[in-house]
């Protein structure tokens, strides 16, 4: 599906026809922004949509600075059971493509909405993620930087700050509260340059995150969905593939491959 007046993709160009579209240039400048439909063939629940977890769970009881305050123990519980299902999840192939795509380009930047750790998993270095990891702990007093813990389950239910005793909380981004500032400015400033951007996975409703393919495209970059459900971006997309981003992205990425 190709919007009238979007630009070429960046591949174009170089296309023979007939033959589908030619490699990417190392040097592409290219931003790949992803949500947890990109977790989703691994078993890990998305947010809206059939199963998602917003239908089961309300947002404002678990996802908020003002439910931990209300109840820590039973947001805790509820971080405690998605730190066991994501446990077991192990990354697919979509996570493994974007993986093999950084260590092929020389300009890209991996951006996720995920707080899984399943990108680093299948192997991505660079990740920027706007919400943080469901991995990582923090003090809600400060008194030191977050933590790892990998625990599963944790041994206390709300747990403790090892330093001074306070209570921690996942150091996840919830609703109302302002994305890691260094994180977001990257962000920000990769989708400004970039010419090329893949968006996978995400229902694009959620702020500042679903504004970042803006930038992208007020800058002229050609525009990627991969998503088996329309969404807000889709009419602004140049290209948009209907399908699980495990089938679609490594194949969209081989036929892409500088150099192979
Ligand atoms: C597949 C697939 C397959 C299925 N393959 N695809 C402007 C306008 C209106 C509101 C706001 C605004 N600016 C800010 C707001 C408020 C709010 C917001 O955006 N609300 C909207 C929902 C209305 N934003 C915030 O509050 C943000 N903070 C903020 O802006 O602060 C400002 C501030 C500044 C200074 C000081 C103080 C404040 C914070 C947002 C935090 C979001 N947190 C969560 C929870 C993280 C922790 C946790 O996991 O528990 O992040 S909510 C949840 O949504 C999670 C996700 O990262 C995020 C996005 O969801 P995502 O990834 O898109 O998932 P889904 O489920 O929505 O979609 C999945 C998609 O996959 C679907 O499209 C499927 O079709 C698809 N799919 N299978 C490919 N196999
Ligand atoms: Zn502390």
């Amino acid at each position: 599906m190709h919007g009238q007046s979007e630009p070429d993709p960046p591949y174009s160009q170089e296309g023979q026809p007939g033959r589908g579209p030619a490699a990417l240039r190392r040097s592409t400048r290219v931003v790949i922004l992803t949500g947890a439909g990109i977790s989703a063939e691994s078993g890990v629940p998305t947010f809206r949509g059939p199963g998602g977890l917003w239908r089961s769970y309300r947002a404002e009881d678990l996802a908020t600075p003002q439910a931990f305050r209300r109840d820590p123990e039973l947001v805790w519980q509820w971080y405690d059971w998605r730190r066991s299902v994501v446990g077991a999840c192990l990354p697919n192939a979509a996570h493994r493509a974007l993986a093999d795509m950084e260590r092929a380009l020389d300009d890209f930047v991996l951006v996720t909405q995920n707080v899984d750790g399943l990108h680093r998993l299948a192997g991505s270095r660079r990740v920027l993620e706007l919400h943080g990891n469901i991995w990582r702990l923090r003090c809600t007093l400060e008194c030191r930087p977050p933590w790892d813990d990998r625990r599963d389950p944790l041994p206390e239910i709300p747990p403790r700050c090892p330093a001074c005793g306070a209570l921690a909380r996942p150091d996840v981004v919830w609703f109302g509260e302002a994305l890691p500032g260094e994180v977001l400015a990257a962000a920000m400033d990769a989708s400004r340059r970039c010419a090329l951007m893949l968006v996978v996975g995400t229902s694009a409703l959620v702020q500042p995150a679903a504004s970042l393919p803006l930038l992208a495209l007020e800058n002229g970059a050609h525009l990627v969905e991969i998503n088996p459900q329309a969404t807000p971006l889709s009419r602004l997309a140049g290209e948009v593939l209907r399908e699980p981003a495990a089938r679609a992205l490594p194949r969209w990425w081989a036929e892409r491959r500088p150099g192979g």
